[in-house]
């Protein structure tokens, strides 16, 4: 692995900590333009709850970046969390205060709570969902944007949006002259036709006390051919994709291009023509492979989609054990969002955005910029000619 990210930190704590490491030196980075605006995305979107109204997210950059330029040692981000001012005492890392406040003890279904209990032995289930909340997810996105950052310089842009929420579609078909407009829509996709439906079910969701799921997409152009390999399974760069986009918190099922679709009819309703390029090159007819062929870019849209369980946390709570007592009781209720599909699809647009820098720099990988953007352009010249 070239690109390695790790995060530490909890919902409520102070902070939440992100280290990248490998990051090539010489790329132009500054976190209020290259970052933070990744980290608002993150926040937005129709159905959040009162937390996103506390947080204001923002990158520190605390290494690896000097004068706007990364330096080619790990960098380091931190993004404080507002609302620890409200949880001090209860999240205090000093001993004492014991018990502490706000202990939960009613397992959330849907949520890591009860696993997570058992499996660390802890009995104020607060020691679990502090650090498997999706607040975590923010840390995913900082570093994301630092990937999408250095695939940009490379001549790759993603995008992210919603194509179905509360199981009514919502693709609108795939715009790249639009991509600006996903910013201003209240759920990320190009269907304004079905934001209307789609709001007045989040609205009744919530008033029901229940929660919603729906379906994301990210998307990258630009991907030169030949990014992962069929030679080895591990190499493969859908399963390396499906890995990332299938560990962000509530997501229940990936698929590249087709997907599940492609199980359904005929090859030759499934496999992209190919078309000679007139002065040499290859192109497809049609892009149902979402860009991967045998692991490997093929120098299409490389499109991945992710399924989003409804949130866990429900305030008409279904039925639990308390842990202590083992009596039957209601699952806890902690501040939540209706749903938070908008910003999944960052979060998935983030994920995928760490493989396909990490597979970019596999391929043309150097000690800074310059070289990846020169192997890059060479390979560019080999494709241009086969
Ligand atoms: C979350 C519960 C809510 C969400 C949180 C994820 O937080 P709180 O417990 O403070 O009400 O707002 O999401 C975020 C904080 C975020 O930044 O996305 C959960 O239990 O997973």
């Amino acid at each position: 692995m070239m690109l390695r990210y790790l995060s530490a930190g909890e919902s409520h704590g102070p902070s939440l900590t992100v280290i990248l490491d490998g990051v090539p030196a010489g790329l132009e980075l500054v976190a209020s333009e290259h970052i933070d605006p990744w980290l608002r995305r993150r926040q937005g979107g129709y159905g959040r709850g009162q937390r996103m109204v506390i947080e204001t997210d923002s990158a520190a950059i605390l290494g690896g970046v000097r004068a706007g330029r990364t330096t080619g040692a790990p960098v380091a981000i931190s993004i404080a969390n507002r609302d620890n001012a409200n949880w001090r005492e209860v999240m205090d890392p000093a001993p004492g205060n014991e018990p502490r406040k706000r202990a939960l003890t009613e397992p959330r279904p849907g949520h890591a709570d009860l696993a997570g209990g058992v499996k660390y032995g802890h009995k104020d289930l607060r020691d679990v969902l502090e650090r498997a909340s999706a607040r975590e997810t923010a840390s995913r996105v900082a570093a994301g944007a630092v990937a999408l950052r250095l695939l940009d310089v490379a001549g790759i842009v993603g995008c992210a949006r919603v194509v179905s929420l509360g199981g009514v579609p919502c693709d609108g078909g795939m715009d790249w002259d639009r991509v600006s407009e996903l910013d201003a829509s209240p759920l990320r996709t190009f269907d304004r036709d079905a934001e209307d439906a789609i709001m007045a079910r989040i609205d009744a969701a919530k008033e029901r006390g229940d929660t919603l799921g729906g379906v994301v997409e990210a998307r990258f152009r630009g991907v030169p051919v030949g990014l992962g390999s069929y030679v080895q399974w591990d190499r493969k760069l859908d399963g390396r994709l499906a890995q990332a986009v299938m560990s962000v918190p509530a997501m229940k099922a990936c698929e590249i291009g087709d997907g599940w679709h492609a199980a359904a009819v005929p090859g030759s309703e499934v496999h992209d023509a190919i078309v000679a390029r007139e002065g040499g090159s290859y192109v497809r007819a049609t892009n149902r492979a979402g860009g991967l062929e045998g692991g490997v870019t093929n120098g299409e849209d490389l499109v991945v989609r992710a399924a989003m369980k409804p949130i866990a946390t429900l305030m008409r709570p279904l039925p639990t054990v308390d842990v202590v007592s083992h009596q039957p009781a209601d699952a806890a209720r902690e501040r939540s969002d209706v749903t938070a599909v908008p910003a999944a699809s960052i979060v998935v647009l983030a994920m995928a955005a760490l493989v396909l820098a990490d597979a970019l720099l596999e391929k043309f990988g150097g000690d800074t910029v310059g070289e990846v953007l020169a192997r890059l352009e060479s390979h560019r010249e080999h494709v241009a000619a086969y």
